[in-house]
């Protein structure tokens, strides 16, 4: 869909056009010609569900949303009520797009295969309904964090292999910020956009074409207060970013962290600790679609030695170190891990 947004009478001559993010999916579809409109149809179903968990997350303090749930995921993370909502949202608008076989969730046990009676979908969607969902109570950016791949399995129900793929097979990833406004920025491997949700007239509108991570910056995003939990190479990174004096910026969100490396430059990075070895953050659907979001922008996304990308999963919820942002930051972390982890 085109809108045509129609200045007031003093700027008459000033009509410009409004990209939706339906109108935007469209566009890329037509760049692919084997693209059937599967994916299209998805990714709009996802847009949709975004906006809902936007509605609800923008009213949490109004009404009795916010606040835990009295329960504990698989991670054994205390689950919020808008954990629960956001994680039914998306799984209700996933079941009824028709274009979807089986999601995973940080909010699940194991994955849940969607029957279709009329036809054999050819996608499965892992997500993290609502990351960052313990900074609810007090009013801190979340998000919600999307990895949308082809099912390997011929037929019938989806399979956990059809999950625990690499994070180079993703056909589509993305996000939505829940801050100051709520935005969705999404990749089908033609780059990285962004869009902002109008709430007046309920569409998201391009507002960051072309997303490209700047090859450095001068801001690093940790949590310090771990600082001697974590691997010497780690330490002397942030040593290093001090001496180079960066600014430490670090909201606990991994979405509002990774959003403002993508568009400032910097690097975002939870290694691993003492008692954590392979951190807190999870491959498939935290820094699987985050990664390719961020090499699609140019940037690069490492554990500290190999590409996020090309880690080959063996558990839905298996956590990873990871270090994402402007190119020549990770390559200065690299270089230290290698010399002091090695
Ligand atoms: P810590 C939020 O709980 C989250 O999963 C990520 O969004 C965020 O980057 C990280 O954990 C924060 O963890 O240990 O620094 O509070």
């Amino acid at each position: 869909m085109i809108i045509f947004y129609i200045c007031p009478a003093k700027d008459l001559n000033m009509q410009h056009k409004i990209i939706s993010l339906d109108e935007h999916i469209i566009q890329s579809q037509r760049n692919l010609p084997y693209a059937t409109g599967e994916l299209s149809s998805l990714l709009r179903d996802i847009g949709l569900a975004a906006k809902i968990v936007s509605r609800e997350v923008n009213k949490a303090g109004l009404v009795d949303i916010a606040g835990k749930a009295e329960t504990e995921n698989s991670s054994g993370d205390d689950v919020q009520k808008l954990d629960v909502l956001a994680n039914d949202l998306l799984i209700s608008c996933l079941r009824n797009s028709g274009e979807c076989c089986g999601i995973a969730s940080e909010e699940e046990d194991s994955y849940k295969p969607i029957k279709n009676s009329y036809k054999q979908a050819k996608y499965v969607v892992l997500f993290d309904p609502l990351d960052g969902s313990s900074n609810i109570d007090v009013n801190v950016s979340i998000g919600t964090i999307f990895a949308i791949y082809r099912r390997n399995s011929f037929q019938g129900d989806c399979t956990l292999d059809d999950f625990l793929q690499k994070g180079t097979d993703q056909v589509a990833a993305g996000y939505v910020l829940y801050g100051s406004s709520t935005m969705l920025v999404y990749t089908t491997k033609q780059g990285v956009n962004g869009f902002t949700l109008d709430p007046s007239i309920g569409e998201f509108c391009l507002s960051h074409p072309n997303i490209q991570v700047p090859k450095t910056g001068k801001v690093y995003s940790v949590n310090q207060a771990n600082y001697n939990k974590y691997p010497k190479g780690s330490q002397a990174y942030i040593n290093h970013c001090m001496e180079q004096g960066y600014t430490m910026r670090y909201i606990g969100s991994m979405v509002a962290d990774v959003h403002r490396t993508l568009i400032k430059g910097g690097i975002f990075f939870y290694p691993g600790t003492t008692n954590k070895p392979n951190g807190k953050l999870r491959l498939l659907y935290e820094c699987n679609p985050l990664a390719l979001l961020v090499e699609e922008a140019g940037g690069k996304a490492s554990n500290g030695q190999e590409r996020i990308l090309e880690l080959s999963p063996t558990e839905l919820h298996q956590r990873t170190p990871v270090f994402m942002g402007s190119e020549e930051m990770v390559n200065d972390l690299e270089r230290l891990v290698k010399e002091f982890d090695a």
